[in-house]
């Protein structure tokens, strides 16, 4: 989502407008319950145990910061798992793929090329209690979308306390991962739980805006800025040790649907080579760890003058210095995304169809998945039928774009409404069934 991923403080949910200004902090959560890992995972993945030695740190007194695990103490608390708190990897379910036969198809579970349907829940991550994870991931499934798109970040530059989630406290003497109940154990209980309920996760990496940390928080503690945090070594080296964590702690599991770079990268002004050059460079080290599970940028979509789409306005101007149809040829990326957000961009909601099927004919070009991974309008809560209806009608009957996913799914939790924002479709409301449960069922029909 482009600006606002909405906080709800637990207390005030009931408020009517609870969307907040970009840039807030974190969830507060308000109810605590004690998390008791298993401290087992499962025997069968030893493909997983990830390098958690120690605190990774990075010296930041030259560009080339150098790993030192093992030598720090114990932050916040507690011991280092080095293996997932949740058992993991013990589902047999194959890994999800680009089809051999249909490349512009994802081969979900070994059964052959299909499309389907999927959504987003950045907020999944950040649940405290083990039962609200399950029942996100169940709801989903018995939905019959396949695919949940969660924020894997989650960066702090000072200690929240232990009633906020966070993985990684960032500041000018290094990165510090939390292994505490607050911190990775909550990644690890997400894809424990998407594993047991037979969904898949993409998992992402960082954030352009500075909610829940992202860019800014590496800014904060390294120097740079938002577009030189592309090429800043320091920040480069410690957004990359943190995606080798994830990466080895999870390649075992089938619940990984892809490893996503970032959550709408940007680099306004910049010469579109250095989102290019720092994809293919990241995706690249991503496929080195595991050759095995998809690799996604997560970007908005953005055209660029070079590609000779559109009308020249904001969508396709390259101004954010992102270019779709230059991104798209990165072997190492499997397939192509793209948001859609006319509200909040400047165009009517009947663009959005237009959107749509120009990402598409750029996929056909290519011979390559393009999916749309995130869409909302209007900006109001509720009714939004009317007009996601038709975009899902054009990704249904006029393309070949292997799946789409909504913005967002929001649920009752035992501590009160998930977060949410004013794209959020409630599950079981009457919305639902359209946008949701008819929508993913017509996309698993739609004959390949
Ligand atoms: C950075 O955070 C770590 C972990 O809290 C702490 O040990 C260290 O002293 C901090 N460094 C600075 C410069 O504040
Ligand atoms: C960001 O940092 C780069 C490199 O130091 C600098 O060239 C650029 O002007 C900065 N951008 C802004 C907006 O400050
Ligand atoms: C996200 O990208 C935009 C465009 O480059 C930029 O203006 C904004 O500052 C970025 N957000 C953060 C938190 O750096
Ligand atoms: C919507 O915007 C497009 C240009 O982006 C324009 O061609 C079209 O006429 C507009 N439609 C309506 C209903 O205003
Ligand atoms: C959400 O919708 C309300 C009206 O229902 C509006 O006042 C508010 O500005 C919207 N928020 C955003 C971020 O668009
Ligand atoms: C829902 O949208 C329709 C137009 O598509 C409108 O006529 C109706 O009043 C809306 N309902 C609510 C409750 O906002
Ligand atoms: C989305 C998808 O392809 N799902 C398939 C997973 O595997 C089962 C059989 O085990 C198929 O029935 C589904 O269609």
């Amino acid at each position: 989502m482009l600006f606002q991923v909405g906080t709800v403080l637990l207390l005030a949910w009931l408020s009517p407008t609870t969307d907040a200004a970009p840039g807030w902090g974190w969830r507060t959560v308000t109810v605590t319950e004690t998390v008791t890992p298993s401290s087992t995972a499962a025997g069968t993945c030893s493909a997983s145990s990830p390098s958690t030695s120690g605190i990774i740190s990075s010296s930041t007194s030259s560009s080339t910061a150098t790993i030192s695990s093992a030598s720090a103490t114990s932050y916040p608390s507690t011991t280092y798992p080095t293996t997932p708190a949740y058992p993991i990897c013990t589902s047999r379910a194959p890994f999800a793929s680009i089809d051999d036969v249909h490349p512009r198809l994802f081969n979900y579970n070994g059964t052959g090329a299909k499309y389907f349907a999927g959504t987003n829940a950045w907020w999944t991550s950040y649940l405290m209690i083990d039962s609200d994870v399950n029942l996100v991931f169940s709801e989903i499934k018995n939905t019959q979308l396949q695919v949940v798109r969660i924020w894997g970040f989650g960066s702090v530059n000072t200690d929240p306390g232990p009633g906020t989630v966070f993985f990684q406290l960032l500041n000018s003497t290094g990165s510090y991962i939390n292994y505490a109940a607050n911190g990775i154990p909550r990644l690890d209980a997400v894809v424990s739980y998407a594993e047991r309920n037979g969904v898949k996760i993409v998992l992402n990496f960082v954030n352009n805006w500075s909610a829940l940390g992202g860019i800014a928080s590496y800014n904060a503690a390294f120097g740079g800025n938002a577009t030189s945090w592309y090429t800043d070594a320091e920040s480069q080296k410690v957004y990359k040790d943190y995606i080798k964590l994830l990466v080895n702690r999870y390649k075992c599991s089938p619940a990984i649907f892809a490893w996503e770079l970032a959550n709408e990268p940007r680099c306004q002004g910049c010469d579109t080579s250095v989102i290019y050059n720092w994809a293919t460079e990241v995706s690249q080290y991503i496929k080195s760890l595991d050759p095995r599970h998809m690799v996604a940028l997560g970007d908005e979509g953005w055209f660029a003058p070079a590609d000779g789409i559109g009308d020249g306005s904001y969508a396709y101007s390259g101004d954010q210095g992102v270019d779709f149809v230059k991104n798209l040829g990165i072997k190492t990326l499997d397939y192509g995304t793209f948001h859609l957000y006319p509200s909040s961009w400047g165009y009517n909601e009947s663009w959005g169809s237009t959107w749509i099927l120009q990402h598409n004919e750029v996929g056909a070009a290519h011979n390559k998945a393009v999916v749309l991974e995130e869409y909302g309008g209007p900006p109001t809560p509720n009714n939004h039928t009317a007009v996601e209806e038709p975009w899902q009608a054009t990704v249904l009957k006029d393309t070949k774009l292997a799946m789409d996913q909504f913005w967002q799914f929001g649920t009752v939790l035992s501590t009160g409404l998930s977060d949410y924002d004013n794209f959020t479709i409630w599950y079981n409301s009457q919305e639902y069934v359209p946008l949701a449960r008819d929508h993913a069922a017509a996309m698993l029909e739609k004959p390949v």
